[in-house]
């Protein structure tokens, strides 16, 4: 009878654990989040319904953990990056990925480097003058008969738009063969003006076209580079930017060879960009876009890129709502300036939108920039991935290059 009664009281009391961690469950989410290791990372040491708490509250799967990282996805999409786990320089060197004697960024090379198994860094080796001049040579006349429309999405540019039409005017191109359109929408400030004023003196100059239109968009993500550049903003903001893209595509193209998508916050551009584009003679083709930081040149897009087995092996493990990013962390891709040892022209599998050329046909036949995740991406990774399932092909040009601000 004791034994009865004391099993009793044993089953009891296991029910009553087994029902409160079930009410925990149903009525404190960010209670069953707090005992798990991953989520409590992201809690802040304020503890209780912290704001950390909040968002976590709204989290629908739990973390993932990549390398280092813990990566949440809510119901808004947050984006993945595809990295390896942060590495000290003593494992670079034993992996081999690069060899670490041999390259330094301190000298000019007097080489073109092999392709590394993948981007270990974000500096680009500077060559000598003379293997940039072999790679970079070019009959240009044989390259300028065709008609170009340079598109360029704009918002709150009214400080980008001097230099840039400065850049555009001094492209050695022929200029009646040479059309610019802008897609503006949200503006706070002078944009549409500033804008409308450069266009007139494009016309003066004797562009072919130049138009600027006004779309009534509504969801631009604004502020510094810091706050729009928030890894939980990317989903909303690149879709933003598809939809502006869209938009300019839509009204901005009209009976144009090729399309030459150009951002508004340029700094460098080659004066022969456009020859060297058409050189490549391919469906989709983009230059590298870096930037100088110190004495060093650094990748600045890091949307232009190629899968390695590493980052495709990755993304089977990814749910198809899932948005993979760069530039959030080491990488295991391929970096279009690190592809300089397969030559001038390499096939790509994501592009970045600073500037990049597309046959105006590949548009025509329905090439766009997705404004929901395809095959993990979105905008101009989106269309890269996109023109690759169409069968167009996706290329970049490693020794050509532009600079971003
Ligand atoms: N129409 C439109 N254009 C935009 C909007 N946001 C940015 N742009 C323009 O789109 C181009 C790319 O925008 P960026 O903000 O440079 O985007 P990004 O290149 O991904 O990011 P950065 O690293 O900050 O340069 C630029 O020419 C911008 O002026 C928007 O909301 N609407
Ligand atoms: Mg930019």
């Amino acid at each position: 009878m004791n034994k009865f009664r004391q099993l009793k009281r044993t089953l009891s009391t296991i029910g009553i654990i087994v029902c409160c961690i079930m009410l925990i469950h149903i009525n404190f989410p960010w209670m069953k989040a707090f005992f798990q290791p991953d989520s409590r990372l992201i809690l802040n040491s304020a503890g209780g319904k912290s704001a950390a708490v909040k968002k976590m509250m709204a989290v629908r799967d739990f973390p993932l953990k990549y390398g280092n990282s813990i990566v949440q996805q809510t119901e808004e999409v947050i984006g993945v990056p595809l990295r390896q786990g942060d590495m000290s320089f003593e494992e670079i060197k034993k992996s081999r990925w690069i060899d670490t004697e041999k390259y330094s960024p301190d000298s000019e090379l007097n080489f073109v480097p092999p392709v590394p198994k993948f981007s270990v860094f974000d500096i680009v080796y500077q060559l000598k003058a003379n293997i940039m001049k072999k790679y970079l040579a070019l009959d240009k006349r044989k390259y300028e008969n065709q008609s170009v429309v340079i598109l360029t999405p704009i918002h709150n540019s009214e400080n980008d738009l001097v230099q840039y039409a400065q850049l555009i005017r001094e492209l050695d191109y022929p200029k009646h063969k040479l059309s610019i359109v802008f897609g503006e929408d949200g503006s706070e400030d002078q944009t549409l003006k500033v804008g409308r004023d450069l266009l007139d003196e494009f016309r003066q100059q004797g562009f072919r076209r130049a138009e600027i239109y006004h779309f009534n968009l509504t969801g631009q993500i604004t502020g510094d580079w810091n706050s729009i550049h928030d890894q939980v903003l990317q989903y909303k903001r690149r879709k933003h930017l598809a939809k502006a893209r869209n938009l300019l595509l839509k009204t901005g193209l009209k009976d144009e060879e090729y399309v030459l998508w150009i951002d508004a916050d340029v700094g460098v551009l080659p004066s022969d960009l456009i020859q060297q584009l058409i050189y490549a003679n391919v469906d989709v083709v983009t230059p590298c876009c870096l930037y100088k930081k110190g004495q060093y040149t650094n990748v600045y897009d890091k949307n232009s890129w190629r899968e390695t087995e590493y980052s495709l092996q990755e993304q089977t493990k990814l749910s198809k709502t899932q948005l993979v990013l760069e530039g959030y962390g080491p990488t295991i891709r391929l970096y279009l300036p690190h592809l300089r040892g397969e030559g001038r022209v390499v096939p790509l599998d994501g592009v970045g939108g600073c500037s990049l050329l597309v046959k105006a046909e590949c548009h025509r036949k329905g090439l766009n920039f997705p404004e929901e995740i395809f095959q993990f991406h979105i905008e101009t990774e989106g269309l890269a991935k996109l023109a690759r399932s169409m069968g167009f092909g996706v290329y970049g040009l490693p020794f050509v290059e532009v600079y971003h601000k």
